[in-house]
Formats: structure tokens, sequence, C-alpha cells
């Protein structure tokens, strides 16, 4: 007797624990019943209280951006600027007259070795500096806008120009267009620079191609466990455009909008914390290693993304499969470092592979650096119900659908943009 009430009472107590750990228990996985606890995004390594923006700068942010950078994204283990600008067409009849096209190459060289990126612009057909979205696209820029001027890549393993390659390419032309809103964008004063993903780094399990191998040590053929995965190389990207775009007379700098859809939202939230000239960042449908909390394991999982995409990450990542809860961090974090600029955090309720609560939740944690800044970060508690968009500094919504960037997206980034900027 005295046996089984010793007994239920270390029960109790267990039970107790494990369900006190979970500061947002609520949320926790319903199926496998785990709780788990946020690292403190307000409490430095040393055990230093945050409260003021100074603080949060000079003693936190430091850590959380150097631990993501090594032990996440992976660091860029040198600098390479573009050595070549080459204009291959500017056109101020595109789109009926009411934007300017433009596209250019960006060269980089590295002893023999190359990379070309080809961007296009479309620019609103004003006197005027226009704010820009900086995305990338997965399928190739003439796959964003049926219009026949706008070139197709041709990278070095793709160049062969017969025939039936050439059928394949043009079948894409406009086929991503649902995606895009350009019109909408351009009719804001918005415009939309853009290249293939593939152009930086192509998307596969290789690292002999794309720009890391013009960063290799002599001898290297892989990068380092702490150094740049795929995501880290295309955020790299992003700051390589940036570079170009404040030389661009029709650019305001100060306005350049990172956008990113699903692996390329990671990427978006990675460069925004990485590189400071943006000054805006949305994230769509991000996931995994994106917005989404990685402790809550619902939907994809460390496991699953390392699995499938392992080359995206650093190596390092693939030591938290199954052991996410030994990371000194969670994806809060790395929206926070975002702050005091403007982000936006865009789930899909059909997308239950991202987690739409758990970035939701991430969004919210990550409010409490925007409230030090004197800043109402999200401003909601509780998942919104769908289609009702929250445009603090840090915006949510949860679209109803599924994984996708539709025209209801990409109204609320332009009315969240001209809150902000205008
Ligand atoms: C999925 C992947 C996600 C997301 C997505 C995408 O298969 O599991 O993390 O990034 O791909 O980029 O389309």
């Amino acid at each position: 007797m005295v046996k089984k009430t010793l007994l239920s009472l270390i029960c109790f107590v267990f039970i107790f624990k494990l369900s006190a750990q979970g500061n947002i228990e609520n949320n926790a996985n319903k199926n496998d019943l785990i709780s788990y606890k946020l690292p403190k995004l307000l409490i430095s390594n040393s055990g230093k209280k945050i409260s003021t923006p100074r603080e949060w700068e000079n003693f936190r942010r430091g850590e959380i951006y150097s631990y993501f950078a090594n032990n996440i994204y992976g660091i860029v283990p040198g600098e390479l600027n573009f050595q070549e600008v080459e204009v291959l067409d500017f056109d101020k009849n595109a789109l009926g007259g009411k934007a300017i096209r433009k596209q250019v190459n960006l060269i980089f060289k590295k002893g023999k070795k190359s990379i070309v990126m080809t961007l296009l612009i479309y620019f609103p057909n004003k006197k005027i500096k226009s704010p820009v979205f900086l995305a990338y696209n997965f399928e190739g820029n003439h796959s964003v806008n049926d219009d026949p001027s706008i070139i197709i890549y041709r990278s070095k393993e793709n160049e062969s120009t017969n025939e039936k390659n050439e059928e394949t390419r043009e079948n894409k032309r406009g086929g991503r267009e649902s995606r895009w809103a350009l019109n909408k964008i351009i009719d804001s004063g918005y415009g939309l620079a853009t290249i293939d993903y593939n152009n930086v780094d192509p998307d596969k399990n290789d690292f002999s191609d794309g720009i890391h191998s013009l960063l290799y040590k002599f001898g290297q053929i892989k990068p380092a466990k702490n150094e740049w995965g795929s995501i880290s190389a295309w955020a790299w990207g992003m700051s390589r455009i940036m570079d170009y775009l404040e030389t661009e007379e029709l650019i305001d700098p100060k306005k350049v909008i990172l956008f990113g859809h699903s692996r390329l939202g990671k990427t978006a939230l990675w460069a925004g914390a990485t590189d400071l000239r943006f000054s805006m960042v949305i994230s769509n449908n991000s996931g995994c290693g994106g917005a989404a909390i990685s402790r809550r394991r619902i939907g994809e999982k460390i496991l699953d993304i390392n699995t499938n995409f392992p080359h995206w990450f650093a190596k390092n990542f693939h030591n938290f499969n199954e052991n996410e809860s030994s990371l000194k961090v969670d994806q809060h974090m790395l929206i926070a470092l975002i702050a005091p600029r403007p982000v936006y955090v865009a789930s899909a309720s059909e997308d239950t592979w991202a987690d739409p609560e758990g970035e939701f939740l991430a969004a919210k944690e990550a409010s409490l650096i925007y409230n030090i800044y004197g800043k109402k970060g999200i401003g909601i508690d509780k998942l919104p119900s769908t289609n009702t968009p929250f445009h603090g500094s840090v915006g949510y919504h949860l679209r109803e659908g599924k994984h996708d960037v539709t025209d209801f997206d990409w109204e609320q980034y332009i009315i969240f943009a001209n809150k902000h900027f205008r």
C-alpha cells in the first residue's frame, strides 16, 4: 500500500514537471505529447537579463546570430564580389508601357571558376527611385511572367540548345505567373527584382558546383561542418544582388524588401538576419528551418529536412536530428534577429507540413524584441482565423488554402510595405 502510494506520488510529480516545462503547453504536439521549453530570448548566455535595445545589440543579438551561423545555416568562409556587370536588356515599354524591364548579368570569378547571376528587374515607369521586392524564383526568370523578351538562363550544365530542351524551357514561360502578382506590384509603385536561385547554387546535394567551390581553400571539396549549406549560399546571393541594387539608380536602396516562399522563405529570413541593409523581410510558408518552432516537432522535423535535403543546412545541423531540445536557439530567435525592421510571417491553413501554428508562435515570441524597441509586435496571442491579417511591426496571416503564393498573400505584403514605408 505504502509502496503503491509512493509510486503514484512519484508519477504525479514527474507528469507535473513535464507539463510545467512547456511555456506554450497548449500548443505542444497533441499526438506525441511532447512538451517543450523555448530558449529565452531575453536572457543572455551569461544570464544577463535584456531589457533595452542597447543590451540586445551589445550582449544578446551577436551570440544568437553566431549560434545560428555555426550550427544551423553555416558560415560563409570568405568574400567575393561580382567583377563585371553586363546589361543585357533595358526596355521602357514593358507591361504595356507602365514598367521598365532590365536584365543584367552579375559575373563572379575566382581562379578558373565563375558563376553568372542573371537578374530580371521590373521597375514602375516613373521618374523616381522605387522600393523593390527582391525574391528568388524556382523555375527561371522566364517563368515569372509570360514576356517573350525574358532571357532564358543557360547554366554550363544545361546550355545545350537542342530543339527539345528549347521547347521544355519555352513551356515554362509564364508558368509561375500566378505566384507573382506582377501587375499589382507595379501598379502599387513597387519594383520586382528576381533571379533563379539555381544560378547561385543549384539545388542538389552536390557541393562541386555553384558558389561554394569558388570559396574553397586549396584541396577542399565540400564545406566544413560549420560552413554554408545551400540556404546560406542563397542568402549570400541576396546580399550580392543588394550590392548591385545599391548602384541602380531606379531603386531606393533603403527600401529593399526580401521575399521568399518555402525553402526560399527560410533563405529570406536568414539573409535578413545576416544583412542589415534589407529593410523588410517576408517569409511565406517557410516552415521547418524557417519560421516554425523546431521543438514542437509538428509537420516537418529536423530529421526529415536533413534527410530529404542534406545540402540545405550546415553539416552541424544534423547533430540535432531527433534532438531539437539541445539546440540553444529556436526559430523565434531567427525572426528576432531581424528587429527592429518590419518582418512578415505568412502561413497557409492546409500547409500542415510547415506547421502554421508553429510559424505563428515564433512570430509572436519574436515580438518581445520589437516591444523592447517600443514597437508593436504581432499584437495577438492566439492563432487568428483564416484570412485575417495582423500588421504590427511583425505581420502575420493564415491564408486559407495550400502551400503556395497567391494574390491574397501579395495584397497583404503590399499593404504591409505601404504601412511601414509611406
Ligand atoms: C518541402 C520541404 C519544405 C519546403 C518546401 C519547398 O518539400 O520539406 O521544407 O522548403 O519543400 O521549398 O518547396
